[in-house]
């Protein structure tokens, strides 16, 4: 990796970004790049605009709402350790080799994490619950225009009841992850940011 190291020195913090996120320091070199060129004044940080450029999230139905996972707390910039570590949800699991140091924290990319992150992508107004609104309008992003209100409204009711155990008309994040136990979620999680 000779020829890597010279950019890599160029990277703060490269050592706890890439323990934290589980990348490889070729894979944080390469979105290093990728950062820059998404940069577009130099900046040094990212702003949504800048995000909206990448192809991967603009044909995404949920694309905006992973945008706004860059920005929590009402942010309006990303430096480059938050856009990797954001991004290290999507990492495939199947980059990651050796063995896990169990006083290590989870990593990013783990089931478990992938469905935190898919969850807030519903959980709007961050109750901890999946609303039937808020279902509904997750439902109307994803299944596009060709279908009625009513329809949805339906696709909302059918989805909400087949996750609510509890009955109280909202999706908690268990029943969530109950309700795709069997969904291949590490592979409907990855999606390549790198061309
Ligand atoms: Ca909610
Ligand atoms: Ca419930």
């Amino acid at each position: 990796m000779g020829s890597c190291s010279s950019h890599a020195a160029s990277i703060p913090d490269l050592d706890s970004i890439r323990r934290e996120t589980g990348f490889s320091q070729a894979s944080l070199v390469r979105l290093y790049h990728r950062f820059q060129a998404l940069d577009k004044n130099q900046k040094g940080y990212l702003c949504r605009t800048d995000l909206q450029q990448i192809g991967a999230l603009a044909v995404n139905p949920l694309g905006d709402r992973i945008i706004e996972s860059f920005f929590p707390n009402g942010s309006y910039s990303v430096d480059f350790p938050g856009f990797v570590r954001v991004l290290a949800h999507f990492r495939p699991v199947d980059e990651y080799t050796g063995v896990r140091d169990p006083k290590e924290p989870e990593p990013l990319n783990s089931r478990m994490n992938k469905l935190r992150f898919a969850f807030q992508l519903y959980d709007q107004d961050r109750d901890g619950k999946i609303s039937w609104h808020e279902m509904l309008q997750v439902l109307r992003l994803m299944v596009g225009v060709q279908v009625t209100d009513e329809q949805l409204e339906n696709i909302t009711d059918r989805t909400v009841q087949e996750a609510d155990e509890d009955g109280d008309g909202a999706v908690s994040f268990l029943e969530f992850v109950k309700s795709l136990e069997k969904m291949n979620i590490e592979q409907k999680m990855s999606i390549r940011i790198l061309k």
